[in-house]
């Protein structure tokens, strides 16, 4: 193995060395900010510093950027991180520079790395105020129900009354879980409950019709905010889909964020802007709007962060609709987390509805086995889902999901007939 020391302005600078010297299969090992005396030693200088390797066994492990690279507008054609085949020999077909996706991961890595040890453990410490209790018998019922399609519906206890159950415990409300088992056993009420499982899947799908399909930023769309909750993950995601198009190489990527609420937000966002080398402004006041859009004219998809505040206030809900109301987005994202209780997030998408919510991007996937509010939601809300995130990794943990391989995997790999 190689290993090469780079000292550099920005990530695309190290990347332009590191390819030219090492060759496509380098991989970025670290980076971290240094400051270097200029010439005769007059003055310091803000530098990167890059250590990049080649040679050996390096995994490439970007199937997820590489499903979003290549085709935004496509559903991601992996059924599961877990169970996907080794995709390698593919992967250098699809993704023209694999080496690239390698490095921003390797900056992007240094960066999180630093970031949580400066602020510890504060997905943990969102997670300790959540009601462990209620999510734990949630997800002992939701076993329990996952148990029972294993070995078929106990004694005496209808199949329709199992499906109900074993959606309830997934965060289906009562009306539409009665609804749904009753569609899917109606012809036939002593079916095994797998074979209601995918009729209940079935069912779903027919209700949602083209909405099923995922739908990622459309080509048309040049500003797309997302709102959502504090900390459900929209900064995070932003800088993932971000990278997607950076590693695309098809549009020219701009950030805008709103959120000045926290010193740290800006900040976290500003980071990730040079991470991947797109340009990135503040707008503190809704006015100062058309001033930060004209100076990103160079940008063709302008992603907008904007507060995560408390929806349950109602000062929350008109900063943010006259924020919308000024800025007139092409989409707005819903961002929301599966971690949030299903009445919540119910809850949020019926305050946030009026906003002219275009599309839902569910967040942490990754740490919940509830997935019961995804296809609640999109039904009962008739809006499409863009992208799901499975991680905390900025940029590999985003997907494009079908509702029906989320649904398989919810439902238990969709049980045969
Ligand atoms: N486990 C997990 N954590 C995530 C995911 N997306 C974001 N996070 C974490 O959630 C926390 C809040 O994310 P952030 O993007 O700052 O949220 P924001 O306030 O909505 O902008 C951070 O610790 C993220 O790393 C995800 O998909 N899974
Ligand atoms: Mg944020």
């Amino acid at each position: 193995m190689i290993v090469r020391r780079y000292i550099v302005r920005d990530m695309p600078e190290a990347v332009m060395s590191i390819r030219k010297d090492l060759g496509k299969d380098a991989v970025i090992l670290s980076t971290k900010k240094v400051r270097v005396k200029k010439w005769l030693g007059l003055r310091w200088q803000k530098r990167l510093e890059v250590t990049a390797a080649v040679g050996g066994d390096i995994p490439l492990h970007h199937d997820v950027v590489r499903n979003g690279a290549k085709a935004p507008a496509a559903p991601a054609r992996k059924e599961s991180r877990d169970t996907a085949p080794d995709t390698r020999p593919e992967a250098t077909d699809v993704l023209e520079e694999p080496s690239f996706g390698a490095a921003l991961a390797g900056a992007f890595g240094a960066y999180q790395a630093t970031a949580a040890a400066m602020q510890p453990a504060s997905a943990l410490q969102d997670r300790d105020k959540a009601p462990v209790v209620e999510d734990v018998l949630r997800e002992l019922a939701s076993l329990k129900a996952m148990l029972q399609t294993q070995v078929g519906s106990r004694d005496g206890v209808p199949v329709a009354s199992e499906c109900e159950t074993f959606l309830r415990a997934q965060g289906v409300s009562e009306e539409v879980a009665r609804q749904w088992a009753e569609r899917a056993t109606a012809n036939d009420p002593e079916v095994p409950m797998s074979t209601a499982l995918s009729r209940v899947q079935q069912v779903i799908l027919d209700e949602l019709g083209d909405l099923a399909t995922p739908m990622p930023i459309s080509q048309d769309s040049r500003v797309v905010a997302f709102v959502g909750p504090t900390g459900v993950g929209k900064t995070t995601s932003i800088a993932k889909i971000a990278a997607l198009y950076v590693l695309a190489g098809k549009r020219r990527v701009g950030l805008l964020t709103t959120d000045t609420f926290r010193i740290a937000a800006v900040e976290q966002l500003k980071t990730y802007a040079d991470i991947l080398g797109v340009p990135m402004l503040v707008v503190d006041d809704a006015q100062e709007l058309p001033l930060r859009l004209a100076e990103l004219s160079g940008c063709d998809l302008i992603l907008v962060d904007t507060a995560g505040r408390n929806f349950r206030k109602p000062e929350t809900v008109a900063n943010t609709q006259s924020l919308l109301g000024s800025l007139a987005p092409d989409e707005t994202i819903l961002v929301a987390s599966l971690t949030a209780k299903p009445d919540d997030l119910d809850a949020l998408v019926t305050t946030c509805n009026p906003f002219g919510i275009d599309k839902f991007l569910f967040t942490k996937l990754d740490e919940t086995s509830t997935l019961g509010s995804i296809p609640a939601l999109l039904t009962k809300y008739k809006r499409p889902l863009s992208y799901v995130t499975v991680g905390q990794n900025v940029p590999d943990d985003i997907d494009i999901l079908s509702v029906e391989q989320i649904l398989s995997r919810w439902l238990g790999g969709g049980a045969s007939e």
